[in-house]
């Protein structure tokens, strides 16, 4: 397995005008970001609108991103959603395409009991002998392990690390703390040097897709101690991230790739196409995107 430290782009899928997935414009954008130096991808994620796809296109478009990606940096596919046969399917299919880990977000919806989503991730981690990061974002899943729970997985060598999406440093400090050699992901990327000063050993990121040389910087910065300069780029890449905050993050990605050469289309319904006027506040921020 490589080594997983550092910057990983959780990729958008793009799409044609028809709806279907643009797998040379998935292409582009994925060899635009190896030119920039990442470390790894995250595919098939929230940002790639995964529960929008159907099984038959999350197969595809992982197989896309397998072909451009491996050997080149570092592939971990996300194969969660809410049945643990279907997660098991498709991590059987991510294991065949020399995938470096596989990635779950807790099953949904139903009010499953702890002892449902721990039997959901131990079937995943007994489905491939592939390493499973754990993918806790419970503002959008709606569920929130605790310190404990999420402990209980990385006590056991198959759970080699957690996306945290969730703005709870302390839980945070407390894993690295506990786990120093586990690896953890900061989720949201308007605090991306918050999580690395509570111990994030990277992160995975959606505003990734569009100014990952600025998140390779800070972390650079970071190891060199230079928080000062760090928290400049911070600042300025939240001055992005603001914007597609109110436009809406996957439409506001989408727009602002379509604005760099990248066709990326529209985000699936019922996420909005953008107004012109939304188009217009992207472009105000653009000069952001492609200057460091
Ligand atoms: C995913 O699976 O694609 C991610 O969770 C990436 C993390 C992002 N979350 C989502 C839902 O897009 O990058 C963050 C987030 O978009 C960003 O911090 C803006 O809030």
């Amino acid at each position: 397995m490589k080594d997983l430290h550092g910057i990983f782009v959780a990729l958008v899928t793009p799409f044609l005008p028809d709806g279907t997935v643009n797998k040379p414009a998935l292409r582009k954008l994925i060899r635009m970001n190896l030119q920039k130096g990442v470390n790894g991808f995250y595919c098939c994620g929230s940002t790639a609108e995964a529960f929008m796809l159907s099984h038959t296109e999350r197969k595809e478009v992982l197989e896309t991103c397998a072909e451009e990606i491996v050997g080149k940096a570092a592939l971990i596919a996300h194969i969660g959603e809410i049945s643990q046969d279907g997660a098991a399917d498709l991590a059987r299919h991510a294991a065949g395409l020399g995938v470096d880990a596989i990635s779950s977000v807790a099953p949904f919806y139903y009010p499953f009991t702890f002892e449902e989503i721990r039997s959901y991730y131990y079937a995943l981690a007994e489905s491939t002998g592939l390493p499973v990061i754990l993918y806790h974002f419970p503002g959008y899943s709606g569920v929130k392990l605790s310190e404990n729970q999420l402990a209980s997985f990385l006590e056991d060598p198959r759970f080699i690390g957690l996306k945290h999406t969730s703005s709870d440093f302390f839980v945070l400090e407390r894993l690295h703390t506990r786990f120093p050699d586990r690896y953890l992901f900061n989720g949201y990327d308007e605090m991306f040097l918050s999580g690395l000063v509570a111990g994030a050993t990277g992160g995975i990121g959606s505003t990734y897709n569009l100014m990952a040389e600025k998140f390779i910087r800070m972390y650079a910065l970071v190891q060199e101690g230079r928080w000062d300069e760090a928290r400049c780029i911070q600042a300025d890449v939240n001055k992005v991230i603001s914007v597609l905050l109110r436009v809406g993050v996957i439409p506001g990605i989408k727009g602002l790739l379509t604005l760099m050469g990248i066709e990326a289309g529209n985000a699936r319904a019922p996420f909005h196409t953008l107004s012109s006027e939304e188009m217009e506040q992207l472009r105000a921020v653009l000069p952001h995107v492609q200057t460091l």
